[in-house]
């Protein structure tokens, strides 16, 4: 996401931090390259212009001239802009006063409202709360098998309305289906258009007059750029929309229509597709977003990924032995598992702060996926006592596990010498006995420890 722009803003404001003291000039060709490359990534002209019209007034009447970090000061005023062209803060699903809250799912084909009704039932689930899905798409004959099958995925229930052949005759039952099974939300799935055209509108009208929605959310696809916002504008215009889900951001490398949606429609992005399965959605927060885009990478986001996929007992656990020095290979393999479950490595790795400006200098090949799928069918060829005690293994055992993960001995050994190696950094971040004793004194290595500590809790894995 964003890694065009991400790359020339920080080009951008890299050179600028360089100078000691700024002019009005530095500012404008700053500017004025912020502003190309707003454009390059799709942005709204319109929104791109007022942008850049901001900062700079505001970087113009700060002290900012005056200062002795200006690059700095222009970074953060530009992204506070950021913040609020991508909507300010988080913008949460409002329930309704009554039981239950009606979500309406509208937008063109294609664009995910079925993967999202499912994405959004399973994030309701997790926090608790009932869902029932509602399939009001009529159109496509597939429509309902498909919400079926995502229902039974997140285990939520799905409403269907038989021979029934009128959309808010459906609608409206399974709201009272969901009322019936003490639902707290019912979510309706809709059928979408190739366009936005009358048919479409008119229908969506009737739905919305049948169930009366708490929330109405246009689903659009971020690939699709600025007919998404155009869509979006019309949809708000003729139906009314309480929020957007931007899907695809996974795809989507530009981000012109994240960008200038809200902007444009004064409508809120509640929540980001980032990927087909149901656990592929995030709440929307723009201050992470923004703090993305200028290189200073996504912590919080990584932080709640991990919290969501990690067990805190098991990460107590797996601390303990860390620290005892009994981390083995089989350990290493329930961390890498569970690493894989928060995302593709590279997406994970992009909301790391610093690795924008790393890309390119570290070797792809040591992150992507395929590195993991290796060492686990390596560690996988392992019996369960190699995977205890490494030393054990010799050149035969290494060929017999190279034959049955479809690797070298030399991958083997590999990975053993890294294993070798990262239980050693593993024994002296967590204080075990090394022998030896550093200069800078305690003081230092307490915190040091401390910081790598909370490190290795963060991704339970030490070596990334
Ligand atoms: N990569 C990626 N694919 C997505 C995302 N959301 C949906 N898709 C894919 O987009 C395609 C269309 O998704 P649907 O949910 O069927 O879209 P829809 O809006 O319900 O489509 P219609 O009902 O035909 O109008 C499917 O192949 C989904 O897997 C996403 O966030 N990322
Ligand atoms: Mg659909």
């Amino acid at each position: 996401m964003f890694e065009a722009l991400s790359e020339k803003l920080n080009g951008v404001f890299g050179r600028l931090g360089n100078k000691g003291r700024l002019t009005e000039r530095d500012i404008d060709e700053a500017l004025r390259e912020v502003r190309m490359a707003l454009l390059e990534a799709d942005v709204n002209f319109r929104v791109a212009r007022e942008f850049v019209a901001r900062v700079r007034k505001e970087a113009l009447n700060s002290d900012l001239l005056k200062s002795l970090s200006p690059g700095q000061q222009v970074v953060k005023i530009t992204s506070d802009a950021l913040v609020d062209i991508l909507g300010g803060g988080v913008h949460r699903l409002e329930a309704g006063g009554r039981q239950p809250s009606v979500i309406l799912m509208v937008g063109l084909n294609g664009a995910g409202k079925t993967t999202a009704s499912a994405k959004l039932a399973r994030h309701l689930k997790q926090a608790g709360q009932t869902p029932v899905m509602v399939a009001a798409d009529l159109q496509r004959p597939a429509a309902i098998q498909q919400l079926q099958t995502l229902g039974k995925q997140v285990d939520v229930a799905v409403y269907e309305g038989g021979s029934a052949r009128s959309t808010p005759r459906v609608a409206r039952d399974g709201v009272k289906r969901a009322t019936e099974l003490n639902a707290a939300w019912a979510i309706v799935d809709t059928a979408g258009r190739f366009q936005v055209d009358n048919e479409l509108m008119s229908e969506l009208e009737a739905v919305k007059n049948a169930v009366s929605p708490d929330e109405t959310l246009l689903v659009v696809d971020a690939m699709t750029g600025q007919e998404a916002v155009e869509a979006a504008k019309q949809f708000h215009d003729r139906i009314g929309l309480t929020g957007l889900i931007m899907t695809k951001m996974d795809g989507d490398a530009r981000g012109g229509a994240a960008l200038s949606i809200t902007a444009v429609t004064g409508v809120p992005i509640k929540f980001i597709g980032t990927g087909e399965r149901p656990d592929a959605l995030e709440p929307f927060h723009p201050d992470r977003l923004a703090s993305r885009i200028l290189g200073m990478g996504d912590m919080l986001t990584l932080i709640d990924k991990a919290q969501a996929n990690f067990d805190r007992a098991e990460a107590a656990e797996m601390e303990k032995k860390i620290r005892q020095a009994t981390f083995d290979l089989e350990d290493f393999l329930g961390q890498l598992q569970q690493l894989k479950q928060m995302g593709p490595i590279s997406q994970v790795l992009e909301m790391v702060p610093g690795f924008s400006a790393m890309k390119g200098k570290v070797s792809v090949d040591e992150l992507d996926d395929s590195h993991l799928v290796r060492t686990e069918a390596i560690i996988r060829s392992m019996t369960p006592e190699e995977r205890r005690r490494p030393e054990i293994i010799g050149g035969s055992r290494r060929r017999r596990i190279a034959r049955g993960s479809g690797t070298t001995p030399q991958d083997v050994n590999q990975l053993l010498n890294q294993f070798g190696q990262m239980q050693k950094m593993m024994r002296q971040m967590m204080g075990a006995p090394t022998g030896k004793r550093s200069r800078g004194g305690k003081r230092q290595s307490k915190k040091m420890r401390r910081m790598m500590r909370e490190q290795a809790n963060i991704f339970n894995l030490p070596n990334v």
